[in-house]
């Protein structure tokens, strides 16, 4: 019986230098020694046939699989942890991975798409709003916006949070984990008696939304000393943590999100956001929920302060 190998037609692309582990002897071809394309080059290829250079399937499952399972062993011990990658927890993220290049920081996002609610200023506007000093925030982001004097207006949301966005997932010592949900949380009993926040517990977010239908699908774990909730106030999960927190009796109840009231929502917002319980720091609409906050409304400067006195928060631990 010929070798799996010899049963294909197709020519095979250069394969990765990792050895096959199927056993095939498949040779790599000689590898294309021409200078990288430019889009300039294109223009006169399209007359001539244009052509992608081969590639074979396995290698598009391997150049991806073999990735996400490294950055899962790695994170499986991170130091801080962030739940939730909207403007809140985008900002602390954006803030540690400045500060702290040394720490392993993992984002774990229930959504397909990173961002929360800040791709639109309110009610589908496009025009993102942000009161003064969180205009200093911008500035150190890079974002352009307009000065209306006591705030400033960011043309689109879509351009903070791509660019915010953009900032943090270029840090080589931070991972997105998104499409993934926390679904619990790791305790540790401490000496005396109370209990410490010690990690997370993830499912794939599709599996966290049919364990009602579907027999047992057990989670994953990362560890983590501290851990930044910033799970927002709604939407399918909204503020998770502090919830959770509730259940298993580690806070008496939630004070629940107030009316809108933009200039004491943002200060207490800013003011509060703080480490709940030991290892767990709260930021950005999840606190309103726990502290019984007001809302602000459509207005983010908060979530980006709050995110940068979460980031400040955790830096604590790590200074200690
Ligand atoms: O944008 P959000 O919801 O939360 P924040 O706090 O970053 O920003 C809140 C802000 O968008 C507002 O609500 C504005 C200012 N309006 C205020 C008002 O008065 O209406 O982002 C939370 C993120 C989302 O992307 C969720 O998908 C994610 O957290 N998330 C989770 N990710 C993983 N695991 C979970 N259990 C989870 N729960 C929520």
């Amino acid at each position: 019986m010929a070798p799996p190998s010899a049963l294909y037609t197709e020519p095979f692309a250069p394969l990765d230098s990792v050895p096959l582990k199927s056993g095939f002897d498949v040779k790599p071809l000689p590898v294309d020694s021409n200078k990288p394309q430019t889009l300039e080059d294109m223009a006169e290829k399209w007359e001539q046939g244009f052509k992608f250079a081969p590639i074979r399937e396995s290698q598009v499952s391997r150049a991806m699989t073999r990735r996400y399972f490294t950055d899962l062993d790695t994170y499986a011990e991170s130091d801080i942890v962030i739940v939730g990658a909207g403007s809140c927890g985008l900002s602390a993220a954006y803030m540690l991975g400045k500060a702290r290049p040394d720490l392993k920081i993992a984002i774990i996002e229930a959504s397909v798409s990173p961002g929360g609610g800040a791709w639109l200023g309110g009610q589908l506007f496009s025009a993102m709003v942000m009161r003064k000093p969180a205009d200093a925030f911008l500035r150190d982001l890079g974002v352009p916006f307009e000065d209306e004097g006591d705030f400033v207006v960011v043309k689109h949301a879509a351009l903070f949070t791509s660019t915010l966005l953009s900032k943090v997932l270029s840090f080589p010592n931070i991972k997105l984990f998104n499409a993934t949900a926390v679904e619990d949380l790791i305790t540790r009993q401490t000496s005396d008696g109370s209990l410490r926040i010690a990690g997370v517990v993830t499912n794939w977010t599709l599996v966290t939304m049919h364990h009602d239908d579907q027999s047992c699908m057990d989670p994953n774990t990362i560890n983590a000393p501290v851990i930044i909730s910033t799970t927002g106030h709604d939407g399918p999960f909204g503020a998770f943590c502090v919830k959770r927190l509730v259940s298993m009796q580690q806070i008496e109840k939630l004070g629940g999100m107030r009316g809108l009231d933009m200039n004491t929502a943002e200060d207490a917002i800013v003011k509060r956001t703080r480490e709940v319980v030991p290892g767990l720091i709260v930021g950005g609409m999840e606190l309103s929920e726990v502290d019984g906050a007001n809302r602000m409304g459509p207005t983010f400067g908060a979530m980006a302060l709050s995110g940068v006195k979460a980031a400040e928060e955790a830096l604590k631990v790590f200074e200690e």
